[in-house]
C-alpha cells in the first residue's frame, strides 16, 4: 500500500499548517520537495540551525558529538567524562562501535565508563579538585599513556578549567593528558562536537610518533567509525589490494595510530560531516592530499578503490585492485540480482546524522528501491547542497617536509589540487560535487532535522517499506506498521560495508520488506468491528 505518487507538495503544507506562523516559516526552509538539482539548480535548504524549543528532534548534543562519535571508538585512552553521572552512562557503549585489540594484553578500556560523578557540592564549590583525583585514580589503576577530558553542562556554567588541570596533571604524572571543552549545549546539534574532538586530536596527538611503517601506499581512512564490524571488512578490503591503512579516525582505531597518522601519503574521506576538518588541517600542515571516497554500496565501493589507484598512479597498484574487483564483485552481483525482484520498486525512507541518509541510497538503489525521503540530523548546506572539491594530485612524498610544510609558505611547489584550469586542460573525469539534493529522484522529500509530528504525518501518507533511523524513531515508526531498520548501530546486524556488508544488507533489506508480520499491527477488531461485539458478548 506504499504510495510512491502522493501530493507531497500537499503533505508539506498540511503539516505546516498545524505550526504556528513563525514555526511554519522557518519549518518551511528545511523542507524541500522534488529537490533534484541533476542539471538544474541546486536549491538551497535551511540547515544547521537551532531546532525550535518543544519540537522533538532527532539531534543529540555537542559533548555525544565529541566524546561518543569522534573519541567513542578509540580504544587505548582513558576517557574520562567530567559532569554528573547520567552523561558518562549516556555515552557509555551506546554507539555500536567494535574493536580488535591487536592482542590479549593491548589496552582496551572502550568498555569501561569513567566519570568525575559531580555532586552539588562539586556545582557550589567547583569540581577541580574531583577531576584531578580521577585522573590521578585513573592513572594508579590502569597505567594509560593517554587520558582526555570530556565536560559536560554544568562544567561549562561554573566555569571548572579543565585544561589547566590536564595541563597540571600531565606535567606531573608525564603522560598525555588533554581536555575538550565539548558541553553539550555548545552549538546546535552533534556538529558541534566533531569540529571539537577533531581540533584537539590534531593539536595534541597527530605528529607525535613516526614507528607506524606499512608498505608502499599508505593512507588514512577518515570518516570511518565501524558500526557493527563495517571496519573490518574495509580493513579486508585495503588489506587485499596492497593499501597500508597507517590509521582510521576512528574505527577500531588507537592513540599510536593517530600519532603516526601524518605520515600516510593520502587521506580518504568516508563521512564529510564529521572529519573534513581534520583531512584539510592535515593537508595545511603536512601536505597531505585528500580525496572523497564511500565504501557503503558495492558500486561505489569498486569506485573508491578505483579512485584510490588512480591517485597514486601506480600500473601494479591498479592491477591488483581491478583483480580484487573481479573477485569480490560476482558474489555481490549475485546476491543483487536475487534480492532485486523482491525489493524492487519499494520505497525508502532515510533519517540519520550526517552522512548515512545520503550513502546508503547506494544500497538501495542497487535493490532497485526509490527513497521517497531523506535528511540530515545536523548536516550543514554543504552536505546536502554539494561542494565542489578539485582532485588531488600526487605529491612526492620524500619531497614532504613534515616539520616546514605549509601551503601558504610555498604554494607552488606544495600544491595538491588541480587548479581549474588543469582540470578542463586534461578533461580530467572527476571533479568532487557530492551532496544529498542533487541525487534525489523526483517527487521525494529532502527534510532537514526532521520532527516526530512531521515523521508521523509523512509516514502516514507515503506508507514506506522501510523507514531508517535512529533508537529514539524506531518504536513509533514500528507502531505503525512499517519495517525499521537503524541505520545507526544497524540493530544487531552489519557490518553493511564494502562488498560482504552489501551482501549483509540485501539480505536484512529482502527479509524486512516482505515479513507478512506488518500486517498484524493493526488489531483483529479494528479492521473487523463486529468481532468487538463478538467479545463483549463472550
Ligand atoms: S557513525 Fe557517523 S557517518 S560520524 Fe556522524 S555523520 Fe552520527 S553516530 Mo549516529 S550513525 Fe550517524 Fe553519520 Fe558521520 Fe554515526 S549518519 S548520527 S555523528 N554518524
Ligand atoms: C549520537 C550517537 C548516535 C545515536 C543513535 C540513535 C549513534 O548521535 O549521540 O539515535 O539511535 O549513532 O549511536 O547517532
Amino acid at each position: 500500500e506504499s504510495n510512491r505518487d502522493v501530493d507531497l507538495a500537499k503533505v508539506k503544507s498540511e503539516i505546516l499548517s498545524k505550526y504556528p506562523t513563525k514555526v511554519a516559516r522557518k519549518r518551511a526552509k528545511q523542507i524541500l520537495v522534488s529537490p533534484s538539482g541533476k542539471g538544474s539548480t541546486i536549491p538551497e535548504i535551511g540547515a544547521n540551525v537551532r531546532t525550535v524549543p518543544g519540537i522533538l528532534t532527532q539531534r543529540g548534543c555537542c559533548y555525544a558529538g565529541c566524546k561518543g562519535v569522534i573519541l567513542g571508538p578509540t580504544r587505548d585512552v582513558v576517557n574520562i567524562v567530567h559532569g554528573p553521572v547520567g552523561c558518562s552512562f549516556y555515552a557509555w557503549l551506546t554507539r555500536r562501535n567494535q574493536t580488535r585489540p591487536a592482542s590479549k594484553d593491548a589496552p582496551n578500556y572502550m568498555t569501561y565508563c569513567f566519570t568525575t560523578d559531580m555532586q552539588d557540592e562539586n556545582i557550589v564549590f567547583g569540581g577541580e579538585k574531583k577531576l584531578k583525583q580521577a585522573i590521578q585514580e585513573a592513572y594508579d589503576i590502569f597505567h594509560p599513556h593517554t587520558i582526555s577530558v570530556f565536560s559536560t553542562c554544568p562544567v561549562g556554567l561554573i566555569g571548572d578549567d579543565i585544561h589547566s588541570v590536564c595541563r597540571e596533571m600531565k606535567e606531573t604524572l608525564g603522560i598525555n593528558i588533554f581536555g575538550f571543552s565539548c558541553e553539550g549545549y555548545k552549538g546546535v546539534s552533534q556538529s558541534a562536537g566533531h569540529h571539537i574532538a577533531n581540533n584537539g586530536i590534531f593539536k595534541n596527538v597527530v605528529g607525535l610518533d613516526d614507528t607506524i611503517r606499512g608498505g608502499e601506499f599508505r593512507i588514512n581512512l577518515l570518516g570511518e567509525y565501524n558500526i557493527g564490524g563495517d571496519a573490518f571488512e574495509i580493513e579486508r578490503i585495503l588489506d587485499d589490494c596492497g593499501i597500508s591503512l597507517i590509521s582510521t579516525f576512528s574505527g577500531n582505531s588507537t592513540m599510536e595510530q593517530f600519532a603516526n597518522s601524518h605520515t600516510a601519503d593520502l587521506n580518504v574521506v568516508m563521512c564529510h560531516r564529521s572529519i573534513t576538518y581534520m583531512a584539510e588541517m592535515m593537508e595545511k600542515k603536512y601536505g597531505m592530499p585528500w580525496i572523497k571516497i564511500n565504501f557503503i554500496g558495492a558500486r561505489a565501493t569498486a569506485q573508491s578503490l578505483r579512485k584510490i589507484a588512480q591517485y597514486f598512479e601506480d600500473d601494479s597498484l591498479t592491477a591488483r585492485v581491478e583483480e580484487v574487483i573481479a573477485r569480490e564483485l560476482p558474489p555481490v552481483t549475485e546476491a543483487m540480482e536475487t534480492a532485486r525482484p523482491l525489493c524492487e520498486g519499494k520505497l525508502a525512507m532515510l533519517f540519520v546524522g550526517g552522512s548515512r541518509a545520503h550513502h546508503y541510497q547506494e544500497l538501495f538503489n542497487e535493490l532497485g528501491m526509490k527513497t521517497m525521503a531523506a535528511g540530515y540530523e545536523f548536516g550543514h548546506r554543504d552536505d546536502y547542497e554539494g561542494r565542489q572539491v578539485l582532485p588531488s594530485i600526487k605529491v612526492d612524498a620524500d619531497s614532504r617536509n613534515i616539520e616546514e610544510l605549509s601551503v601558504e609558505q610555498d604554494p607552488d611547489k606544495y600544491r595538491m589540487r588541480k587548479t581549474e584550469e588543469e582540470l578542463s586542460a586534461t578533461g580530467q573525469a572527476y571533479r568532487e560535487y557530492d551532496g544529498l539534493i542533487p541525487d534525489m529522484k523526483p517527487n521525494t522529500f529532502v527534510i532537514d532535522d526532521i520532527s516526530q509530528y512531521e515523521t508521523e504525518k509523512i509516514i502516514e501518507a507515503v506508507k514506506p517499506d522501510v523507514f531508517c533511523a535512529g533508537i529514539k524513531e524506531k518504536y513509533i515508526i514500528q507502531k505503525s506498521g512499517v519495517p525499521m531498520k537503524q541505520l545507526h548501530s544497524y540493530d544487531y546486524g552489519g557490518p553493511y560495508a564494502g562488498f560482504k556488508g552489501a551482501v549483509n544488507f540485501y539480505r536484512e533489506i529482502t527479509r524486512m520488506t516482505n515479513s507478512k508480520v506488518w500486517s498484524y499491527v493493526k488489531a483483529p477488531w479494528e479492521k473487523d468491528p463486529e468481532l468487538t461485539a463478538t467479545y463483549a458478548a463472550g
